[in-house]
């Protein structure tokens, strides 16, 4: 081992989403001066944003080593119409065993990698093969950890059973977490012959092969979950797991430490600093999924109808390049005239995380993608939960048990069911805004969040194992 000073090699995968995380962690990292950081880069990019962030982070951290990584070429026509974040993923997947040269010709010595769960199974042998400690920052929450390591014992128990297995998971009894019926899961997982689910459980049984796992969470929000699997009941010798959430973001110490500049004129921080506390909706369903016009519209007639000041994070396509749509033509005529002064709507990328932070935000409708509800948490802002696809239904599960807000279990998006309508969505805007009760609950969970991440908390701790275990 580099006595004293380890070096560690990120290999993150692609989407803001595993992106962020990485960079926050990376951040924390890079802000203390007994860590050694190279970053396995990929470019160009999937999306705009990821590009931005990159750049971001090597300018605000120059002694980060970017190592760059070219993909072997593949044919991506193999899956028609596929997401191009998860052509990404098997683009990496596939490039993975040149993973083995970059870590092994490394200088210093590489002492440890963190990857992503969507590369677990292919770096961890790589890593065990060249004595390096292999960590995973794991991009969801304790809860979907549980069951992405529970599920390959399950479907094992279930075929020695002689019970029938598939067409898809079932409902899964995560020992000692909760019960997750089978409507909760990630939707791919209903099918146990597409390359994710096939992916999904080889990722899962490799779990337990990791020397730990970095969780964007922090004790008192997932108590039975941290707890279940450090004490090996979900599945047996499980590595250690560090609870080092609330992730913060990923400027600089210099930056942050520096008097924040007034925001701009025009801006949604600027916008937001003229509104009453704690009065305005923040509206965003992540950076994965674009929402149909269709349900964009309603949305709008809720929040029209909700009387509430609004703060809204527009996506009209998967990749952001592609987003050329005007907002007055998705939005329908004379929306944005009707609500000038109290709404405010945008396509650019904003700063969620500071923005949740905001006095003037009172609460967050969102598709509950984990950081979002990280950063709610954070904040002490009540989120709205209307889980999408993914790990959304799982993460909603712990928005509703840890306090951070509501989850609306009925509604889902469109293609899966129904819309939902502009009168429901107004109603239940309106309603939560209202209600003190969700409101004192979520302020709590930012305090329990705040003293985690605090020196001497939970989170702070574990960040110093961590960083101990990396010296070992
Ligand atoms: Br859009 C947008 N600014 O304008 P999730 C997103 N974000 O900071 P996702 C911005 O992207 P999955 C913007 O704060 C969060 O950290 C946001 O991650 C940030 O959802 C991140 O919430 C989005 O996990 O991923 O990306 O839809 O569906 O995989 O959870």
């Amino acid at each position: 081992a580099n006595a004293g000073r380890p070096h560690v090699m990120f290999i993150p995968s692609a989407g803001m989403g595993h992106l962020l995380p990485f960079f926050r962690v990376i951040a924390a990292l890079a802000n203390r001066d007994d860590v050694d950081i190279s970053v396995v880069t990929v470019l160009p990019t999937v999306s705009a944003a990821e590009a931005d962030h990159f750049a971001g982070l090597f300018e605000s951290f120059p002694h980060i080593r970017r190592v760059d990584f070219n993909l072997v070429p593949f044919d991506a026509s193999e899956f028609p119409g596929a997401d191009p974040f998860l052509l990404r993923w098997e683009a990496l997947r596939r490039s993975a065993h040149l993973f083995g040269p970059l870590i092994a010709g490394a200088s210093p010595r590489v002492s440890a990698v963190v990857t992503d769960i969507t590369l677990t199974s292919h770096v961890i042998p790589i890593a065990k093969e060249l004595d390096v400690q292999c960590h995973v920052l794991f991009v969801s929450c304790a809860t979907m950890l549980s069951l992405c390591a529970y599920v390959p014992v399950h479907l094992d128990s279930k075929a020695a059973a002689g019970g029938q297995v598939g067409p898809g998971v079932g409902d899964v009894d995560i020992p000692a977490v909760r019960r997750i019926p089978e409507r909760c899961l990630p939707p791919a997982l209903l099918d146990l012959n597409k390359l994710f689910t096939k992916q999904f459980i080889d990722n899962g049984r490799l779990t337990t092969e990791a020397d730990g796992f970095l969780v964007n969470t922090f004790d008192a929000l997932e108590p039975v979950a941290l707890a279940a699997l450090r004490d090996g009941k979900v599945v047996a010798d499980f590595p250690p797991v560090y609870a080092i959430g609330p992730f913060n973001s990923h400027t600089s110490a210099s930056t942050t430490a520096k008097q924040q500049p007034a925001a701009p004129a025009g801006s949604p921080a600027a916008w937001l600093d003229g509104q009453p506390a704690r009065s305005v909706v923040y509206v965003a369903f992540g950076n994965r999924y674009f929402v149909s016009q269709e349900q964009l519209q309603e949305i709008a007639a809720g929040l029209e109808a909700s009387g509430c000041r609004f703060l809204w994070v527009i996506k009209t396509t998967t990749v952001d390049r592609d987003d050329k749509a005007e907002l007055a033509d998705v939005l329908g005529k004379g929306f944005l005239e009707r609500v000038r002064g109290r709404g405010l709507v945008t396509k650019a990328w904003v700063d969620q995380e500071a923005l949740l932070k905001h006095p003037s935000v009172g609460m967050f409708l969102s598709h509950s993608g984990w950081n979002s509800v990280t950063e709610a948490a954070a904040a002490g802002v009540p989120l709205l939960a209307w889980p999408r696809n993914g790990d959304h239904r799982v993460n909603a599960t712990v928005v509703a048990s840890g306090g951070v807000g509501v989850w609306m279990e009925h509604w889902s998006w469109d293609g899966e069911d129904e819309l939902v309508t502009g009168e429901e969505i107004g109603d239940k805007v309106k309603e939560v805004m209202a209600d003190k009760a969700v409101r004192a609950r979520a302020a709590r969970t930012g305090e329990e969040a705040a003293m985690a991440v605090a020196e001497g908390g939970t989170s702070y701790r574990s960040l110093q194992e961590f960083v101990g275990k990396l010296k070992a």
